[in-house]
Protein backbone atom coordinates (compact mmCIF):
# COMPACT_ATOMS: atom_id res chain seq x y z
CA UNK A 1 0.00 0.00 0.00
CA UNK A 2 0.85 3.59 -0.98
CA UNK A 3 2.12 5.63 2.53
CA UNK A 4 2.24 9.01 2.70
CA UNK A 5 3.92 11.04 5.22
CA UNK A 6 5.98 13.79 6.14
CA UNK A 7 9.23 14.49 8.26
CA UNK A 8 7.50 17.53 9.88
CA UNK A 9 5.89 15.29 12.49
CA UNK A 10 8.87 14.98 14.19
CA UNK A 11 8.20 18.72 15.17
CA UNK A 12 5.76 20.02 18.04
CA UNK A 13 6.71 17.10 20.65
CA UNK A 14 4.87 18.15 23.65
CA UNK A 15 6.34 16.52 26.86
CA UNK A 16 3.17 16.98 29.25
CA UNK A 17 0.05 18.37 30.24
CA UNK A 18 -1.79 19.59 33.36
CA UNK A 19 -4.20 17.02 34.42
CA UNK A 20 -5.84 15.93 37.42
CA UNK A 21 -3.87 19.07 39.51
CA UNK A 22 -0.22 17.52 38.09
CA UNK A 23 1.81 17.29 35.16
CA UNK A 24 1.58 14.35 33.08
CA UNK A 25 3.39 13.04 30.12
CA UNK A 26 1.85 14.28 27.09
CA UNK A 27 0.02 11.22 25.04
CA UNK A 28 0.47 13.25 21.74
CA UNK A 29 4.33 12.70 20.95
CA UNK A 30 6.22 12.44 18.16
CA UNK A 31 7.44 9.41 19.16
CA UNK A 32 3.85 8.17 17.96
CA UNK A 33 4.81 9.16 14.19
CA UNK A 34 8.23 7.50 14.37
CA UNK A 35 6.72 4.16 16.18
CA UNK A 36 3.69 3.78 13.08
CA UNK A 37 6.39 4.79 10.15
CA UNK A 38 8.73 1.72 11.44
CA UNK A 39 6.12 -0.13 11.32
CA UNK A 40 4.89 0.46 8.07
CA UNK A 41 8.47 0.19 7.32
CA UNK A 42 9.23 -2.96 8.60
CA UNK A 43 5.42 -4.39 6.95
CA UNK A 44 7.15 -3.64 3.36
CA UNK A 45 4.39 -1.05 2.83
CA UNK A 46 5.44 1.63 -0.24
CA UNK A 47 6.56 4.83 1.78
CA UNK A 48 6.59 8.65 -0.11
CA UNK A 49 7.11 11.94 1.25
CA UNK A 50 4.14 14.28 1.19
CA UNK A 51 3.92 17.50 -1.50
CA UNK A 52 3.18 20.74 -0.22
CA UNK A 53 -0.27 22.28 -2.24
CA UNK A 54 0.04 25.65 -0.07
CA UNK A 55 -2.97 26.52 2.38
CA UNK A 56 -5.61 26.84 -0.24
CA UNK A 57 -7.07 23.26 0.74
CA UNK A 58 -6.73 23.71 4.76
CA UNK A 59 -8.50 26.67 4.16
CA UNK A 60 -11.19 25.03 1.73
CA UNK A 61 -12.20 23.67 5.33
CA UNK A 62 -11.24 26.09 7.81
CA UNK A 63 -11.91 29.57 8.87
CA UNK A 64 -9.09 31.90 7.69
CA UNK A 65 -8.93 33.98 10.71
CA UNK A 66 -7.85 30.45 12.50
CA UNK A 67 -5.65 29.57 9.83
CA UNK A 68 -3.83 33.06 10.37
CA UNK A 69 -3.69 32.77 14.32
CA UNK A 70 -1.87 29.16 14.06
CA UNK A 71 0.68 30.46 11.85
CA UNK A 72 1.49 33.63 13.67
CA UNK A 73 0.72 33.13 17.13
CA UNK A 74 4.05 31.71 18.22
CA UNK A 75 5.63 34.77 16.97
CA UNK A 76 3.28 36.94 18.63
CA UNK A 77 4.55 35.57 22.56
CA UNK A 78 6.31 38.90 23.05
CA UNK A 79 2.71 39.81 23.70
CA UNK A 80 2.46 37.93 26.67
CA UNK A 81 4.95 38.80 29.61
CA UNK A 82 7.43 35.87 30.79
CA UNK A 83 5.80 33.11 28.46
CA UNK A 84 7.73 29.81 28.89
CA UNK A 85 7.99 26.67 26.42
CA UNK A 86 4.43 26.78 24.88
CA UNK A 87 1.15 29.14 24.64
CA UNK A 88 -1.77 27.90 26.66
CA UNK A 89 -5.47 29.25 27.62
CA UNK A 90 -6.58 30.49 30.09
CA UNK A 91 -10.50 31.45 29.50
CA UNK A 92 -12.61 29.85 26.91
CA UNK A 93 -15.77 31.33 25.55
CA UNK A 94 -18.99 30.05 26.81
CA UNK A 95 -22.01 30.12 24.52
CA UNK A 96 -23.30 33.75 24.34
CA UNK A 97 -19.66 34.83 24.58
CA UNK A 98 -19.06 35.88 20.53
CA UNK A 99 -16.92 38.13 20.10
CA UNK A 100 -12.95 37.86 18.75
CA UNK A 101 -10.82 39.50 21.07
CA UNK A 102 -7.74 41.27 19.98
CA UNK A 103 -5.10 40.38 22.43
CA UNK A 104 -3.27 37.04 22.14
CA UNK A 105 -4.07 35.85 25.20
CA UNK A 106 -7.75 35.61 24.56
CA UNK A 107 -7.21 34.48 21.13
CA UNK A 108 -5.67 31.43 22.58
CA UNK A 109 -8.91 30.40 24.43
CA UNK A 110 -10.99 31.20 21.19
CA UNK A 111 -8.85 29.54 18.79
CA UNK A 112 -8.22 26.55 21.30
CA UNK A 113 -10.88 24.29 22.77
CA UNK A 114 -9.30 23.16 25.65
CA UNK A 115 -5.53 22.70 27.85
CA UNK A 116 -3.95 19.88 26.06
CA UNK A 117 -3.86 21.56 22.59
CA UNK A 118 -1.52 24.37 23.01
CA UNK A 119 0.94 26.37 20.55
CA UNK A 120 4.47 25.67 20.63
CA UNK A 121 7.39 27.19 18.35
CA UNK A 122 6.36 24.40 15.76
CA UNK A 123 3.08 23.57 16.20
CA UNK A 124 2.26 25.19 12.79
CA UNK A 125 5.01 23.34 10.60
CA UNK A 126 3.95 20.13 12.48
CA UNK A 127 0.30 20.94 11.71
CA UNK A 128 0.94 22.10 7.91
CA UNK A 129 3.12 19.28 7.37
CA UNK A 130 0.26 16.80 8.28
CA UNK A 131 -2.32 18.20 6.89
CA UNK A 132 -0.34 17.92 3.45
CA UNK A 133 0.22 14.13 4.12
CA UNK A 134 -3.82 13.93 3.80
CA UNK A 135 -4.28 16.52 0.80
CA UNK A 136 -1.35 14.30 -1.15
CA UNK A 137 -3.49 11.20 0.31
CA UNK A 138 -6.63 12.32 -1.36
CA UNK A 139 -5.12 13.76 -4.58
CA UNK A 140 -3.03 10.35 -5.22
CA UNK A 141 -6.65 8.60 -4.49
CA UNK A 142 -8.37 10.91 -6.64
CA UNK A 143 -6.48 9.72 -9.67
CA UNK A 144 -5.58 6.33 -8.64
CA UNK A 145 -8.26 4.88 -6.78
CA UNK A 146 -7.56 1.86 -4.04
CA UNK A 147 -6.65 2.47 -0.81
CA UNK A 148 -4.04 4.82 0.14
CA UNK A 149 -2.75 5.24 3.92
CA UNK A 150 -1.65 9.19 4.97
CA UNK A 151 0.27 8.70 8.14
CA UNK A 152 -0.80 11.95 9.33
CA UNK A 153 0.30 13.14 12.89
CA UNK A 154 -0.58 15.51 14.92
CA UNK A 155 -4.30 14.12 14.34
CA UNK A 156 -7.25 15.97 13.34
CA UNK A 157 -10.40 15.03 13.83
CA UNK A 158 -11.15 17.09 17.12
CA UNK A 159 -10.55 20.43 15.13
CA UNK A 160 -13.37 22.38 13.89
CA UNK A 161 -13.46 24.88 11.17
CA UNK A 162 -12.69 27.92 13.48
CA UNK A 163 -10.70 26.17 16.42
CA UNK A 164 -8.34 23.20 17.56
CA UNK A 165 -9.15 20.76 20.12
CA UNK A 166 -8.02 16.92 21.51
CA UNK A 167 -4.74 17.11 20.52
CA UNK A 168 -5.92 18.77 16.55
CA UNK A 169 -5.12 21.71 14.84
CA UNK A 170 -6.08 21.06 11.04
CA UNK A 171 -9.08 18.49 10.77
CA UNK A 172 -6.82 16.44 7.91
CA UNK A 173 -9.52 13.56 7.24
CA UNK A 174 -12.15 16.96 6.52
CA UNK A 175 -9.67 18.30 4.20
CA UNK A 176 -9.06 14.92 2.38
CA UNK A 177 -12.54 14.95 1.80
CA UNK A 178 -13.16 18.15 0.88
CA UNK A 179 -10.60 17.73 -1.48
CA UNK A 180 -11.91 14.64 -3.11
CA UNK A 181 -15.24 16.32 -3.23
CA UNK A 182 -13.79 18.96 -5.00
CA UNK A 183 -11.52 16.55 -7.19
CA UNK A 184 -14.63 14.02 -7.89
CA UNK A 185 -17.16 15.74 -7.97
CA UNK A 186 -19.80 13.64 -6.01
CA UNK A 187 -20.42 12.50 -2.29
CA UNK A 188 -17.64 11.73 -0.25
CA UNK A 189 -18.62 9.69 2.83
CA UNK A 190 -16.11 9.85 6.19
CA UNK A 191 -16.34 6.80 8.90
CA UNK A 192 -14.56 7.33 11.96
CA UNK A 193 -13.30 4.64 14.45
CA UNK A 194 -11.12 6.56 16.36
CA UNK A 195 -12.15 5.48 20.04
CA UNK A 196 -13.30 9.53 20.85
CA UNK A 197 -15.88 10.91 18.38
CA UNK A 198 -15.06 12.75 15.75
CA UNK A 199 -16.56 16.40 16.95
CA UNK A 200 -14.84 18.58 15.11
CA UNK A 201 -15.04 16.77 11.46
CA UNK A 202 -18.79 16.69 12.52
CA UNK A 203 -19.11 19.76 13.13
CA UNK A 204 -17.45 21.02 9.96
CA UNK A 205 -20.05 19.50 7.87
CA UNK A 206 -23.30 19.78 10.17
CA UNK A 207 -25.43 21.38 7.75
CA UNK A 208 -24.20 19.90 4.77
CA UNK A 209 -25.94 16.60 2.34
CA UNK A 210 -22.69 15.83 0.32
CA UNK A 211 -20.87 14.68 3.03
CA UNK A 212 -21.93 11.62 5.27
CA UNK A 213 -19.94 11.83 8.74
CA UNK A 214 -20.63 8.57 10.51
CA UNK A 215 -18.47 8.13 14.44
CA UNK A 216 -18.34 4.92 15.97
CA UNK A 217 -17.34 5.83 19.57
CA UNK A 218 -17.12 4.75 23.27
CA UNK A 219 -20.31 6.68 25.26
CA UNK A 220 -19.13 10.14 26.06
CA UNK A 221 -21.63 11.10 28.47
CA UNK A 222 -18.20 10.19 30.88
CA UNK A 223 -15.61 10.80 28.22
CA UNK A 224 -13.77 13.05 25.84
CA UNK A 225 -15.51 15.36 24.15
CA UNK A 226 -18.02 14.83 26.38
CA UNK A 227 -20.79 18.07 24.81
CA UNK A 228 -21.68 16.15 21.70
CA UNK A 229 -21.36 12.73 20.11
CA UNK A 230 -24.82 11.37 21.04
CA UNK A 231 -27.13 9.45 18.52
CA UNK A 232 -29.88 11.74 18.15
CA UNK A 233 -27.38 14.40 16.73
CA UNK A 234 -28.57 13.60 12.77
CA UNK A 235 -27.38 16.86 11.02
CA UNK A 236 -29.13 20.35 11.14
CA UNK A 237 -30.61 22.03 7.76
CA UNK A 238 -29.79 20.49 4.34
CA UNK A 239 -27.27 18.56 6.38
CA UNK A 240 -30.21 16.57 8.64
CA UNK A 241 -30.09 12.90 8.63
CA UNK A 242 -26.52 12.86 6.96
CA UNK A 243 -24.53 12.79 10.27
CA UNK A 244 -24.38 9.39 12.65
CA UNK A 245 -22.95 8.82 15.89
CA UNK A 246 -22.71 5.52 17.10
CA UNK A 247 -21.68 5.32 20.86
CA UNK A 248 -20.91 1.86 22.11
CA UNK A 249 -20.30 1.36 25.81
CA UNK A 250 -17.05 1.43 27.71
CA UNK A 251 -15.22 -2.06 28.02
CA UNK A 252 -17.40 -2.98 24.20
CA UNK A 253 -14.95 -5.88 22.34
CA UNK A 254 -14.77 -6.83 19.17
CA UNK A 255 -17.82 -7.98 17.94
CA UNK A 256 -19.44 -4.71 19.63
CA UNK A 257 -17.16 -2.51 17.31
CA UNK A 258 -17.02 -4.25 14.01
CA UNK A 259 -21.33 -5.21 13.85
CA UNK A 260 -20.51 -1.24 14.44
CA UNK A 261 -18.42 -0.32 11.93
CA UNK A 262 -20.56 -3.90 9.56
CA UNK A 263 -23.79 -1.35 9.93
CA UNK A 264 -22.17 1.43 9.62
CA UNK A 265 -20.19 0.43 5.98
CA UNK A 266 -24.06 -0.47 5.10
CA UNK A 267 -25.21 2.80 5.57
CA UNK A 268 -22.13 4.48 3.64
CA UNK A 269 -23.50 1.64 0.68
CA UNK A 270 -26.54 3.08 0.75
CA UNK A 271 -25.38 6.36 0.41
CA UNK A 272 -23.75 5.65 -2.70
CA UNK A 273 -19.73 8.27 -2.36
CA UNK A 274 -17.27 8.49 -4.76
CA UNK A 275 -14.99 8.41 -2.05
CA UNK A 276 -14.41 7.21 1.64
CA UNK A 277 -12.61 8.81 4.03
CA UNK A 278 -11.71 6.93 7.05
CA UNK A 279 -10.50 8.16 10.55
CA UNK A 280 -8.34 5.78 11.52
CA UNK A 281 -7.58 6.20 15.24
CA UNK A 282 -5.80 2.79 16.63
CA UNK A 283 -7.11 4.27 20.45
CA UNK A 284 -10.31 1.49 20.64
CA UNK A 285 -7.74 -0.78 21.62
CA UNK A 286 -7.54 -2.86 25.02
CA UNK A 287 -4.41 -1.66 25.70
CA UNK A 288 -4.35 2.04 24.56
CA UNK A 289 -3.57 4.57 27.63
CA UNK A 290 -6.05 6.51 26.96
CA UNK A 291 -9.05 4.29 25.66
CA UNK A 292 -12.04 2.49 26.42
CA UNK A 293 -12.92 -0.01 24.20
CA UNK A 294 -11.18 -3.38 24.27
CA UNK A 295 -10.62 -4.49 20.59
CA UNK A 296 -7.78 -6.79 19.73
CA UNK A 297 -5.23 -6.79 17.33
CA UNK A 298 -7.56 -9.33 15.16
CA UNK A 299 -10.28 -6.92 15.45
CA UNK A 300 -8.27 -4.10 13.81
CA UNK A 301 -7.35 -6.98 11.41
CA UNK A 302 -11.04 -7.30 10.72
CA UNK A 303 -11.85 -4.27 10.27
CA UNK A 304 -9.68 -3.88 7.42
CA UNK A 305 -11.12 -6.49 5.80
CA UNK A 306 -14.78 -5.31 6.34
CA UNK A 307 -13.66 -1.59 4.54
CA UNK A 308 -11.86 -3.14 2.09
CA UNK A 309 -14.38 -5.55 1.26
CA UNK A 310 -16.78 -2.64 0.80
CA UNK A 311 -14.99 -1.60 -2.56
CA UNK A 312 -14.68 2.35 -2.07
CA UNK A 313 -11.81 4.49 -3.22
CA UNK A 314 -10.51 5.12 -0.09
CA UNK A 315 -7.90 7.62 2.06
CA UNK A 316 -7.57 5.93 5.46
CA UNK A 317 -6.11 9.50 7.62
CA UNK A 318 -3.83 8.27 11.08
CA UNK A 319 -5.95 10.11 14.25
CA UNK A 320 -5.21 8.83 17.53
CA UNK A 321 -3.99 5.33 18.81
CA UNK A 322 -1.31 6.06 21.43
CA UNK A 323 2.03 4.37 22.55
CA UNK A 324 1.51 1.19 23.88
CA UNK A 325 3.10 -2.52 22.76
CA UNK A 326 0.22 -2.82 20.70
CA UNK A 327 0.23 0.15 18.84
CA UNK A 328 2.42 -0.42 15.84
CA UNK A 329 1.01 -4.34 15.51
CA UNK A 330 -2.74 -2.54 15.30
CA UNK A 331 -1.31 -0.47 12.19
CA UNK A 332 -0.35 -3.41 10.45
CA UNK A 333 -2.58 -5.95 11.37
CA UNK A 334 -5.53 -2.88 9.76
CA UNK A 335 -3.29 -2.39 6.59
CA UNK A 336 -3.12 -6.59 6.28
CA UNK A 337 -7.21 -6.67 6.64
CA UNK A 338 -7.39 -4.37 3.87
CA UNK A 339 -5.05 -5.83 1.84
CA UNK A 340 -6.40 -8.44 1.79
N1 LIG B 1 -5.65 11.27 29.84
C1 LIG B 1 -7.36 11.97 19.73
O1 LIG B 1 -7.38 10.77 19.96
N2 LIG B 1 -8.32 13.90 26.70
N3 LIG B 1 -7.55 12.89 20.69
C2 LIG B 1 -7.01 13.64 27.22
C3 LIG B 1 -5.72 12.04 28.62
C4 LIG B 1 -8.31 14.36 25.33
C5 LIG B 1 -7.80 12.51 22.05
C6 LIG B 1 -7.02 12.80 28.47
C7 LIG B 1 -8.31 13.21 24.36
C8 LIG B 1 -8.13 13.67 22.93
C9 LIG B 1 -7.07 12.46 18.37
ZN1 LIG C 1 -8.84 9.35 19.80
Amino acid sequence: MIVFHAEASLLQNPPTFFRHGRLMPHPETAERYRVLRAAVEGAGHDLRLAGDTGEGPIRAVHNADYVDFLRTAWERRGELKNIGEELLATQFPRVGMDARPVGLQGQLGFYLGDTSTTIRQDTWAAAYGSAQVAVTAADHAAVAGGVTYALCRPPGHHAYAGYGSGFCYFNNAAIAAQRLRERLGGPVALLDIDVHHGNGTQGIFYTRADVLTLSIHADTSNYFPFYCGYADETGAGAGEGYNINVPLPHGSGDDVWLAAIRDGLARIAAFAPVALVVSLGLDASAEDPIGALKVSTDGFRQAGAHIAAAGHRTVLIQEGGYLCEALPRNLTAFLAGMAG
